[in-house]
């Protein structure tokens, strides 16, 4: 093969790898102008989500706000108040005590003013002392410009803030001429600096650099945009909903809230790629006399960055609990289901389980997460497995729980790495490439091992998630990958060629920081009908997963424990619950 035929095979796969990231998650809202008033008949629940976050019906996407406030968590999101697909988007609103059980209350925010009268889209809340909590949203003005408003609740003594005004002096920020009008949005909840000024940062891009452009207030009414942004990236697009947040690396237990300055703490940037729908963060130095944050390249500040979840979640917002002193984390799980199809189950889209954010204590490098404790409430019937060996090739049954409606807890032994297949460094390979080639069924030394959920028993249909152990040949140390396949998950046949008449079943992965000095590692995963969520490690990696199975439905779908790799691996312990329907979930929403 001559030189150019060698660069022009390069150059196919290095675009056929681009096209496979920037299908990416399929998270985007589409916007299907002639189906997103169609009005919905009637809802399919087979593949309805039984405790995680939903609305009786219609599109949701991003979380917006959430907030807690006088003894009530207020969730907002986005929100279509006609059809299954996006448009006419509402900021639609619902409050829990517990972050289990939600009411649903009237739409807060909806275009209804010159300065949204094209769009309610995404933003934040912040609690201003003396005044409550302050809406930053973006609207769509006549123009189809973004810019950036504000909304206050007629009665901030009221907990369950159901009326919100926006002045007539909005809007508060504009984008000048050096800014692109049709992308500058979604404002992050502000915080308040030693120096008298609130600031928020917005997200946007000059070409094809991502840029959060950060704006001061001493009022919450005037905004004036800094001089430099406080971050910006090449090659990153659209960075939406941006969120910059402060973690603590000395305290494993409590979150931060925003204006902390003290010491001993790091900050996170994470932005969400218009371009390839997946979101990444990195973890750096906020200088607030400059307003700049500095990544501290620990990890890449780009599309192969670290995220918060490695599979299909998008337009993530942590908020500052004030009741448990804990950092908690709401994400978008969009279908991946066909156009049709969720327009005919007429539902589409759900918020993950809320998780708990902190630094990893073990390497203070990257971020873990944890589904909340109340979320417990919600376990039922249970089973557990003792120091149970399985060999290669054995799977072994978890019964006595609801499968396709369960929580469920492994630690794994892997004992020796001797057979650990051998990882060069050099390679290119990306942990979903790796996925993608090193299935669940391809075997391993040490893994594939892990948890096979919503399955049939003959496998017709299932979703693996599972590990697989390798040794990197440069430091001899364990390289460990997780993957979320979704690929054997439906029989269900495709129903075109294009796009959105088919099902989009990917492997996820992601890459595990563990030393596996002990041998041990945990899966953690919350079955949910059509989301598998799983947590690596003690969340040190999670991936959430939307599947769709035909015959692995309910009452059928079964739970198992395997191990693919010549390793044979010990199950330590394993604790599985079914888990019950929250008692209100959105009842009557509209
Ligand atoms: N969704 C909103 C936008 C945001 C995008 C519109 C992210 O504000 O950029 O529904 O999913």
């Amino acid at each position: 093969m001559g030189v150019s035929s060698i660069i022009s095979v390069m150059l196919l796969l290095v675009l056929i790898n681009l096209g496979n990231n920037i299908k990416g998650i399929e998270a985007f809202h589409q916007v299907y102008e002639k189906l997103q008033s169609q009005s919905v008949e009637s809802v399919n629940h087979l593949h309805r989500s039984a405790f995680h976050f939903q609305p009786p019906k219609h599109w949701i996407n991003d979380p917006n706000g959430p907030l807690y406030y006088k003894g009530f968590y207020h969730l907002f999101y986005q929100y279509n108040t006609k059809g299954a697909v996006w448009g006419n988007i509402v900021w639609a609103h619902s409050v829990s005590k517990d972050l289990v059980n939600w009411e649903a209350l009237e739409h807060a925010i909806y275009p209804s003013k010159w300065f949204d009268i094209k769009g309610t889209w995404s933003g934040s809340i912040t609690l201003v002392p003396g005044k409550g909590p302050v809406i930053l949203y973006t609207g769509i003005n006549q123009n189809e410009t973004q810019i950036q408003n504000y909304a206050i609740p007629e009665d901030p003594s009221d907990p369950y803030l159901r009326k919100w005004i926006k002045p007539d002096d909005n809007p508060v920020a504009v984008p000048d001429y050096t800014m692109n009008g049709s992308d500058f949005r979604d404002p992050t909840t502000a915080w308040f600096s030693k120096d008298g000024h609130w600031r928020t940062v917005v997200g946007s891009r000059r070409k094809h650099r991502g840029i959060g452009y950060i704006y001061r207030s001493k009022d919450f009414k005037h905004w004036v945009k800094a001089k430099h942004p406080i971050h910006s990236k090449e090659s990153t697009g659209m960075w939406e909903c941006p969120d910059f947040f402060p973690v603590s690396t000395t305290d494993f237990e409590n979150g931060l809230d925003l204006d902390y300055a003290g010491p001993n703490a790091k900050h996170v940037l994470k932005v969400s790629l218009d371009m390839t729908r997946y979101e990444y963060y990195t973890l750096g130095k906020y200088y607030p006399n400059k307003d700049r944050y500095v990544p501290n390249g620990e990890s890449p500040d780009g599309w192969d960055g670290l995220r918060f979840d490695y599979g299909n979640f998008y337009a993530s917002k942590t908020f500052f609990d004030y009741k448990k002193n804990r950092r908690i984390l709401w994400g978008w799980a969009n279908e991946s289901d066909t156009v049709e199809d969720d327009i005919s189950k007429g539902w589409a889209g759900l918020q993950v389980i809320p998780r708990t954010v902190l630094l990893d204590s073990t390497n203070k490098k990257q971020l873990v997460f944890w589904p909340i404790e109340e979320i417990e409430s919600l376990r039922s019937s249970y089973v557990r497995m003792n120091n149970k060996d399985i060999k290669m090739g054995q799977r072994l049954e978890v019964k006595g729980i609801t499968p396709a409606q369960a929580d469920v807890e492994v630690t794994f032994n892997v004992g020796s790495l001797e057979k650990a297949e051998p990882f060069d460094p050099s390679y290119t390979y990306k942990p979903l490439d790796l996925c993608r080639v090193k299935g669940s069924n391809v075997t391993g030394g040490v893994g594939p091992f892990g948890l096979i959920t919503l399955a049939t028993p003959d496998l017709e249909e299932y979703t693996p998630v599972f590990f697989r152990v390798f040794k990197d040949t440069s430091t001899n140390k364990p390289k460990v990958l997780m993957c979320s396949d979704a690929r054997p998950s439906s029989l269900k046949q495709d129903r075109g060629p294009l796009k959105q008449d088919r099902m989009y079943k990917p492997p996820f992965a992601g890459f595990v920081d563990v030393d596996l000095t002990d041998g041990r590692i945990s899966l953690r995963s919350l079955i949910d009908h059509s989301v598998v969520e799983s947590f690596g490690a003690l969340g040190k990696t999670v991936i959430t997963s939307r599947v769709y199975p035909i015959k692995a439905v309910k009452e059928n779908a079964h739970l198992y424990v395997f191990n693919n790799g010549t390793q044979t691996v010990n199950v330590e312990s394993l604790d599985a619950w079914s888990m019950e329907r929250p008692l209100q979930m959105n009842n009557g929403a509209t």
